[in-house]
């Protein structure tokens, strides 16, 4: 059996293959994106969406991820993908670096679907928005600082240990093993 994820991020592929002992596929599908400030309602609704596409015996995931930068009032929150496209991490680091508090938090829902039941799994982790350093990772990691390292200065397997990612991913591996 493998674990289709449904995603067009490498970078999410590579982590969840890193942490999770079950063979991770990744599955091109390009399921319907909600508009919702609820990434586990994103998730779930992409998991149900994409499991029926699928067909077939393998459960599906879709992780629904975003920044939220505190003094910004969460933003861009869900709207991360957007802004990273549009903006850039450059743009969002300029724009915080004129607040006082650069308080942030990286949010994660992972939903599982395997055509009876959807399951879905949060991970949240604080950090504070930096000057873009580190080569590693993905996304906003070079300017996302979590205990004095960047997510892009981290390894996977460190980055897993202690991501949004990684939290979600491992409740994920309990249920999956509880089942
Ligand atoms: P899929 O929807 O195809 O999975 P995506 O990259 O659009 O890919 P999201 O909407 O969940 O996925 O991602 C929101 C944004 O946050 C997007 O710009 C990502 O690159 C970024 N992102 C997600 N997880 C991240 C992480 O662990 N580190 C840095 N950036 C991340
Ligand atoms: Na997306």
């Amino acid at each position: 059996m493998s674990l289709l994820f449904v995603t067009t991020n490498d970078g999410k592929v590579r982590e969840a293959t890193d942490y999770l002992d079950a063979d991770v596929e990744q599955f091109d599908y390009d399921y319907a994106e909600i508009q919702s400030d609820d990434l586990a309602e994103i998730a779930a609704r992409g998991a149900r969406e994409s499991r029926e596409a699928a067909g077939g015996d393998d459960p599906v995931i879709v992780d629904d991820s975003g920044l939220f930068i505190s003094d910004l009032d969460g933003f861009p929150g869900p709207y991360s993908s957007y802004v990273e496209d549009t903006l850039g991490i450059e743009r969002v680091w300029e724009l915080a670096s004129d607040l006082d508090d650069r308080s942030a938090a990286f949010r994660c829902a992972v939903a599982y679907a395997d055509g009876e039941t959807v399951e879905t799994f949060e991970g949240a982790v604080p950090g504070r928005i930096v000057a873009p350093r580190g080569t590693g990772g993905f996304g906003f990691d070079p300017i996302f600082e979590h205990d004095g390292e960047t997510y892009a200065e981290m390894s996977t397997a460190r980055k897993n240990e202690l991501s949004h990612r990684g939290r979600a991913l491992e409740q994920l591996a309990d249920w999956l093993a509880a089942e």
